[in-house]
């Protein structure tokens, strides 16, 4: 495909028109993702999480400062849980408040949360194969710590980030969603606001309990704006990257792509499923139910059991 080929020589606008087929489930992305994939593998991909307005795109834009400065090509995806209820502003417009979004270094994309059929994570995955197909050295992956959705978002990345301010509660959304155990480095942003010693105090308290032989996250306190903090939470990155040994560098890999594979099984079982049940024939099999003439159990199997010999 001359899509995948002008991917692969790192032409932008042929990556932002592939994510866009392949966000849209065009029938075209799976040869496109088969065309790549041999290619993809090469980057290091760091996911971003944390509540709403935690700060969590100020410090991606600040990252991204330091890994251009570096020379390397870094590719953003923002993920937007496209809420009514977060009252942020909209993507778009956070995105242009991003220094970086004009650097030829740096590729941006958002993807929203709603309508993704097969799950916004398994569309991140895609989109995850493409970037690193055109030879980026680093993902950024942005999502907002609230559903299990954009759990599943971060936990594709080989390296984690969470993002706390002084202001969250004990009960606050990301201490609840599994967040915590899944991070690799605590980013307590915005240290400029009154109580960041203190929440800094109770994170340490909480990590004390973590166990061990488990390796403690470390705490890096930023104040995102302003990029203090962001040089020492670069070399976080850094270090922890560099201290993870070769085993668990393909572990981490293996369940990303082991998690791909069953998302894509999954997903093709449905369509399959979704083809050979049309509704009437759905309809039928009800009402054989309904008189109690089998039982939906067995039923089951002998769909499968067809499906299988399909
Ligand atoms: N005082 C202060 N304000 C900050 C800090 N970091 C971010 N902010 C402000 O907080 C607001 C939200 O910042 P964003 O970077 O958009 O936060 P976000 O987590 O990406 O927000 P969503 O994507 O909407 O969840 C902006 O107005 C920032 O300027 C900080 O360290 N200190
Ligand atoms: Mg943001």
């Amino acid at each position: 495909m001359k899509i995948a080929q002008e991917l692969l020589r790192g032409d932008k606008r042929a990556l932002a028109r592939a994510i866009t087929l392949v966000e849209n489930h065009h029938p075209k992305s799976q040869e496109l993702l088969q065309e790549v994939f041999p290619r993809s593998g090469g980057s290091f991909v760091v996911g971003i999480t944390g509540s709403p307005g935690s700060g969590k795109s100020t410090l991606v834009d600040g990252l991204a400062a330091l890994i251009t400065r570096s020379d390397r090509d870094l590719g953003i995806v923002a993920v937007d849980p496209s809420s009514p209820f977060t009252g942020g502003a909209v993507l778009g417009d956070r995105i242009r408040m991003m220094q970086h979004s004009s650097d030829p270094r740096v590729f941006i994309r958002s993807m929203a949360t709603r309508g993704h059929l097969g799950g916004l994570a398994k569309a991140t995955g895609d989109v995850i194969v493409l970037l690193e197909a055109a030879g980026k050295d680093f993902v950024l992956v942005e999502t907002v710590g609230v559903g299990q959705d954009e759990v599943e978002v971060v936990r594709l990345a080989e390296l984690i980030l969470v993002i706390l301010t002084p202001d969250v509660g004990d009960d606050v959304q990301v201490f609840k969603a599994g967040i915590m155990e899944i991070a690799d480095i605590f980013v307590l942003n915005k240290a400029d606001s009154p109580g960041s010693d203190a929440m800094e105090r109770r994170l340490n308290a909480l990590l004390e309990l973590g166990g061990e032989g488990t390796i403690r996250p470390p705490v890096i306190k930023t104040v995102a704006p302003t990029g203090e903090g962001i040089e020492a939470l670069w070399e976080a990155i850094q270090d922890r990257r560099s201290s993870q040994s070769q085993g668990e560098i393909e572990q981490r890999q293996r369940r990303r792509i082991g998690w791909m594979l069953r998302t894509i099984l999954h997903g093709k079982m449905t369509e399959r499923l979704t083809a050979a049940l049309p509704e009437a024939k759905f309809e039928a099999l009800v009402d054989r139910i309904c008189q109690r003439e089998i039982d939906p159990y067995t039923l089951a199997d002998q769909v499968l059991g067809e499906i299988g010999e399909a």
